[in-house]
C-alpha cells in the first residue's frame, strides 16, 4: 500500500481504493474491528430451546451460539483445546455436549471441557479442565438478537447500538411481538470485499432505480417509478437516511414497507393493523418509518431490508470474497401464513439466486476487483452526494439527510470505520462519543 494514502477522508467524504483490496487493510479490519466490536450471531428465534445450538462466524473465526438449559445464551469459538480440531461440524442441532471427532474431547453446552477419554489412564490425572474450556465469545441480546463480541472493553450491546436503538425499536419491538429469523440462512460465496455491500445496504438508494431498473419495472408497485431515474417523482425528497455514533444507519422511502413483494395481503395488513400501536408506542415519526421500506446495516457485517425483509450477514473472507448468510426478518406475530408469504418474496428478491440479489452481485464483485490493477487501486471513491444537506435533527437522532438518494449514512459508515481503525482501544473511542459528528458540515440544516 502507497503510503501517503488516507484510507477514509472524513472532510472530502473520499475513500482510498485501497479499502477494498490490500492485504494489510484487511489484517488491520480484523484485528481493530471484527476484533473489537458486537459481531450479528442470530436470533433467539434459530435457538429457541434449551440445547439448541447454530455454528456461524464472527469474521473468519468459527463460533458455536448454543442456548443453556438456565435460558441464557452462551457462544464460544468451534475450536477444540486439544490439538484444534472443529468442535462441531453441523450447521445447527439440540445438543447436550459436543464431542470432538479427533482424539473425543467433550464440551458442555457452555464450551467446557466435561470429559476426556483416557484421561486418568494417559494423562495420570495431570490435566487442568477447568483451563481447557473452548475460548467464550462475550454474548448479549438486544430484543431476541443475540451479538458477541471478543473485546472485553467494548460497551454493552445496548451502548454499542446507542441512539440506533430508537431506530431498530420501531420494527425490533414494533407493535409489541417484535421480529425473528427464519432460517436455515441461504449461504452463497461471492467474490467482492464486505464493505461494498454493507456500503449498499446502508445507504445506497442512488443505485436502486438504475442497477435494478429492469426488475422493478417488471415488478410494479410503489418503485417501479424510479426505474431508470426516469419517472417524475420527487427524487430528492423520498425519504431520509441516518447516521448514527457507532456507524449504524439505514435510508427510508416513505410509504413502500411492501414496495418489492408481488404477494403481499398479509404482510400490509399486518403493517395497517399494527402501525396504530406503534404511533401510540412511539410518536407519528417513528410510525412513519414504520410503513416505510428500509435499507439498513448494522456496524459492522450485518444487513437488512425492512419491508422486503432479507436479512444478511457478510462474513468476510480475505479481503476479496464473502460468504453470504440470508435469513427472512419477519414479524414474531404475523401468522404463519404470512410469514412464509414474506418468505418467500424475500427470497425471490434477496435470495442467493433472487433477481435483486443478481443484479447487485455483479456490481460488487466489479468494484472489488477492478482494484487488481495497480493504477487503479491506488485511486480514490467519492461519497460526497447530499454534503451539507444533512445534520441534527429535532426529533430523529443521529445525522439525517435529506434524501433516500444521497450519501449521509455511506460518510456515516466509513467516519466511524476509521476511527476504529485508527483507535488503539475502545476508551479512545470512548473519548469521541461527544464530537463524532462534527465532520457533517452545515449543522444548522434542518
Ligand atoms: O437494492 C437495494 N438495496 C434496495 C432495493 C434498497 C431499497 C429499495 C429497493
Ligand atoms: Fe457509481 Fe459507476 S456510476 S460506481
Ligand atoms: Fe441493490
Amino acid at each position: 500500500m502507497s503510503s501517503d494514502a488516507t484510507l477514509v477522508d472524513t472532510v472530502n467524504a473520499s475513500q482510498s481504493r485501497q479499502v477494498f483490496w490490500d492485504e494489510d487493510v484487511y489484517a488491520l479490519e480484523i484485528e481493530r474491528i471484527f476484533s473489537r466490536a458486537w459481531l450479528m450471531l442470530g436470533h433467539e428465534s434459530l435457538v429457541p430451546k434449551p440445547g439448541d445450538f447454530i455454528t456461524t462466524y464472527m469474521a473468519e473465526d468459527k463460533v458455536i451460539l448454543s442456548h443453556q438449559s438456565d435460558g441464557t445464551f452462551r457462544a464460544f469459538i468451534n475450536s477444540c483445546s486439544h490439538r484444534g480440531n472443529q468442535i462441531c461440524h453441523a450447521d445447527s442441532g439440540n445438543a447436550k455436549a459436543f464431542v470432538c471427532n479427533y482424539h473425543g474431547w467433550v464440551f458442555g453446552q457452555d464450551g467446557s471441557l466435561v470429559d476426556v477419554p483416557l484421561e486418568s489412564r494417559c494423562y495420570h490425572n495431570s490435566l487442568d479442565k477447568q483451563k481447557l474450556a473452548a475460548k467464550s465469545v462475550r454474548v448479549e441480546t438486544y430484543k431476541g438478537f443475540i451479538f458477541g463480541c471478543h473485546d472485553p472493553e467494548a460497551p454493552s450491546l445496548e451502548d454499542y447500538l446507542g441512539e440506533f436503538r430508537y431506530y431498530l425499536d420501531t420494527i425490533w419491538e414494533g407493535a409489541g411481538g417484535g421480529m425473528e429469523l427464519l432460517g436455515p440462512p441461504m449461504k452463497s460465496l461471492l467474490q467482492c470485499n464486505w464493505k461494498v455491500p454493507a456500503e449498499n445496504f446502508i445507504g445506497d438508494g442512488y443505485h436502486v432505480g438504475w442497477t435494478h431498473a429492469a426488475a422493478l419495472s417488471q415488478i410494479g408497485g410503489e418503485l417501479a417509478g424510479l426505474a431508470g431515474n426516469r419517472a417524475d417523482i420527487p427524487f430528492d425528497d423520498l425519504g431520509l437516511q441516518f447516521t448514527t455514533r457507532h456507524g449504524h444507519g439505514f435510508g427510508v422511502i416513505d410509504n413502500a414497507a411492501a414496495g418489492l413483494h408481488i404477494k403481499r395481503e398479509g404482510w400490509t395488513k399486518f403493517l395497517e393493523d399494527t402501525r396504530g400501536e406503534v404511533r401510540r408506542k412511539f410518536g407519528p415519526e417513528r410510525e412513519r418509518l414504520y410503513l416505510g421500506h428500509w435499507n439498513c446495516s448494522i456496524f459492522p457485517n450485518c444487513s437488512f431490508l425492512y419491508g422486503t425483509n432479507t436479512f444478511k450477514i457478510w462474513h468476510p473472507r480475505g479481503p476479496h470474497e464473502i460468504e453470504v448468510w440470508t435469513y427472512t426478518i419477519v414479524p414474531r406475530d404475523a401468522d404463519p401464513a404470512t410469514k412464509s408469504m414474506i418468505q418467500r418474496e424475500a427470497i425471490r428478491t434477496f435470495g442467493t439466486a433472487g433477481t435483486l440479489e443478481s443484479d447487485d452481485g455483479e456490481n460488487m464483485s466489479s468494484a472489488t476487483y477492478i482494484n487488481r490493477g495497480v493504477i487503479t487501486r491506488n485511486g480514490r471513491m467519492n461519497s460526497t452526494m447530499g454534503v451539507g444537506y444533512e445534520g441534527p435533527h429535532p426529533v430523529y437522532p443521529g445525522i439525517v439527510g435529506i434524501s433516500f438518494i444521497g450519501e449521509t449514512s455511506y460518510r456515516g459508515f466509513y467516519r466511524f470505520w476509521k476511527e476504529m481503525i485508527d483507535a488503539p482501544d475502545w476508551a479512545s473511542v470512548k473519548a469521541n462519543d461527544d464530537t463524532w459528528d462534527s465532520v457533517f458540515p452545515n449543522r444548522n440544516f434542518w
